[in-house]
């Protein structure tokens, strides 16, 4: 089965919804304000088997030019369209608004009806003929049929169907291998059922049963039915027309412009960099000006941040950043349209390239080149460029930017990896870093190591979580610090390299020793001589510091290292004693084991000499050295 979705296209009045009832057996017009004035107001719907396994979904638009915004909500979800022009007046405004409408969204497939043929006689026909031709010249229906047909006579329809046949077979499919997107168009509660959305599937397919997530609102909800084209279904693909139902949802929290997709996939974004163009016939276009926006079903107000100039000239292209008034779901891709703020009409159109780009600066000369390869490159292209302006980004992430499935960008970003591009951190990947990323970080690491040693050398390195942020910003461009998976792999692979030397939490520039001056190399031994004198009756730490010719600070670092070096041994905050001292006192300890293995406080003190100021402190040292085990008021000897 071939799934289709036509769309009409026309002025007011021009004999569109009578055409598709013509072709259907459909009134499209289903609202009775509709009936009543003889007019389309919103999009209308109906369906047409035309063998050979084809199925057509009509989506039928509004006319009237203050409907232009609801036309625009039906347009975006097309494949092919019937532009018509009714035989007695011609080409109208809305005739050309709609044209340059499908023309701005790259349809590219499609006819011309020539209506109410039976109102005007043959020659006036012809007339009109050579009209259509010279308006549709240069556009994707320069070479399109143009029929002339009659709704009340029944002329040219069958030529009509057989043209939409034939078109039905060129057209591109939809594609079916992304994740499903479903912008919403209609809202409504069925008796017994509940809510009920409907839309035309854009993208991927959507299963009975699964999950769905309501974009930008958030909610989580299990469909509980399909139908397809009006008709039961399992399944909905793209391309389809497709009515949800939602239980467990009100109908009033869902609107027209809000998008079902997988639970959780993407991210609303109310910031998108785009390709914009303007039409020849709009005014020129002011950096920083309003528009309203309208993409898929959506339809918001947008400022225009023109990127590499002050204003945009009717007839010419930019690339441009929308800032939106409402987040919304917009892929790689998407078209959509621009209407001065007021008064209201078309005045261009785009693509969006980048759902999730930063604020840019005026002119600056990075982004260009993105956009650029966003635009033209393949999917490899695309995504290696989104992953070395990110830097490293993690595999959620470039789902939602992309629009592809998980294991598309894995698929891709693996071919990256082994052209030498790209990292894929994880196992499985959940990390991609551009290879120039981790090159420039590796040489911020060094060189703020090296920087480091420079100005402490008194110090063995710098602990990792410190140098992590240091490698972050400074005077790059991109303020992010490495995430720890890519700063500790980093790291790792610095260390293989014997780059550096990685020891627990500090990290050094490989076999860089503390530097010590001669003066500092004296005072060091001091300190350790002064330590060593005194066995355990030891001074106070800031006693023999204060004795030095250095100042505190260096001082200090000369205390940490000898700490470092075990030569110093700190027994509590205000105890330190020399390791050869403690070695003794062990030792004699264990000399005394034969005579006996039990000893206290008193007796400690007595074979000691010392007082219980240091007595109970070094117990609890030995204690903790397993030299002693605590047994009541005594110590047992180990
Ligand atoms: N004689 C004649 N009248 C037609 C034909 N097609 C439509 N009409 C009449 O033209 C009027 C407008 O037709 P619609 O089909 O409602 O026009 P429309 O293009 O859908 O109008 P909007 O949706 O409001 O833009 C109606 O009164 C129709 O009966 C036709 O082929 N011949
Ligand atoms: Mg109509």
């Amino acid at each position: 089965m071939r799934y289709v979705i036509v769309g009409t296209a026309g002025h007011i009045d021009h004999g569109k919804s009578a055409l598709v009832l013509a072709l259907t057996g459909i009134d499209p017009d289903r609202l009775e304000e509709e009936k009543r004035r003889g007019i389309t107001i919103d999009l209308g719907f109906a369906h047409l088997d035309l063998g050979e396994g084809i199925r057509v979904g009509f989506i039928d638009v509004p006319g009237h030019e203050r409907f232009v915004r609801n036309m625009l909500a039906g347009v975006g979800g097309i494949d092919l369209v019937i532009l018509v022009v009714a035989a007695d007046e011609s080409i109208k405004p809305q005739t050309r608004e709609h044209f340059d409408i499908c023309r701005l969204l790259g349809i590219r497939q499609g006819l011309v009806a020539i209506t109410k043929t039976d109102l005007v006689d043959g020659d006036i026909v012809e007339l009109v003929r050579l009209e259509v031709q010279e308006f549709v010249r240069g556009s994707f229906l320069e070479n399109a049929v143009l029929l002339p047909v009659s709704a009340k006579n029944g002329e040219g329809l069958e030529a009509l169907r057989d043209e939409l046949r034939r078109l039905a077979l060129v057209v591109a499919p939809k594609p079916e291998n992304l994740p499903f997107r479903l912008p919403i168009d209609r809202a409504f509660v069925m008796k017994g059922l509940g809510t009920v959305v409907t839309g035309t599937l854009i993208a991927g397919r959507i299963e009975k049963d699964a999950e769905v997530e309501i974009y930008p609102l958030g909610r989580r909800v299990r469909v509980r039915g399909i139908e397809v084209h009006n008709a039961p279904a399992e399944t909905a693909l793209a391309g389809q027309r497709t009515a949800v139902n939602l239980p467990g949802l009100e109908a009033k929290e869902v609107s027209r412009g809000m998008v079902l997709a997988p639970p959780g996939l993407f991210q609303a974004t109310a910031r998108l960099d785009c390709r914009l163009n303007l039409l020849p016939a709009a005014r020129h276009l002011k950096n920083g000006a309003k528009v309203h926006f309208h993409c898929h079903t959506s339809e918001m107000i947008a400022e225009v941040v023109l990127l590499d100039r002050k204003e945009l000239q009717p007839g010419s292209s930019a690339f441009a950043q929308l800032r939106l008034s409402d987040p919304g779901v917009f892929m790689l891709g998407d078209r959509f349209i621009i209407r001065q703020f007021s008064p209201v009409i078309t005045i261009g159109g785009g693509s969006v390239l980048d759902n999730q780009p930063p604020r840019h600066r005026f002119r600056d000369s990075r982004v260009v080149p993105l956009l650029d390869n966003l635009e033209k490159g393949d999917s490899q292209v695309r995504l290696e460029c989104l992953v070395r302006h990110a830097g490293e980004a993690p595999l959620p992430g470039l789902v939602a930017r992309t629009g592809w499935l998980p294991a598309e960008v894995l698929r891709v970003g693996r071919a990256l990896a082994s052209a030498g591009r790209l990292l894929l951190l994880g196992q499985p990947p959940e990390l991609f870093v551009h290879l120039e990323h981790l090159q420039e970080l590796a040489k911020r690491v060094i060189e703020q190591l090296e920087k480091f040693h420079a100005e402490n050398p008194l110090l063995a390195g710098l602990p990792k979580e410190d140098l992590r942020s240091r490698t972050g910003a400074r005077s790059s461009p991109r303020p992010e610090l490495p995430s720890n998976l890519l700063f500790n792999t980093l790291l790792q692979a610095l260390a293989a390299q014997g780059r550096i030397d990685v020891q627990g939490e500090t990290v050094r520039i490989a076999g860089r020793r503390i530097q010590l001056t001669p003066e500092e190399q004296a005072a060091k031994d001091q300190i350790g001589a002064a330590f060593e004198k005194t066995g355990l009756a030891v001074p106070s730490a800031r006693e023999v510091l204060g004795k030095l010719r250095l100042d505190r600070p260096r001082a200090e670092k000369l205390l940490q290292i000898l700490l470092r070096e075990n030569v110093l041994v700190k027994v509590t905050e205000d105890l330190i004693f020399h390791r050869s001292a403690l070695q003794q006192l062990k030792e004699l300890l264990v000399r005394r084991k034969p005579q006996s293995d039990r000893i206290n406080v008193a007796l400690f003190k007595e074979i000691t000499g010392l007082s219980r100021k240091y007595a109970i402190p070094l117990l609890e040292y030995l204690d903790r050295e397993r030299v002693t085990r605590r047994d009541g008021d005594e110590r047992i000897i180990l």
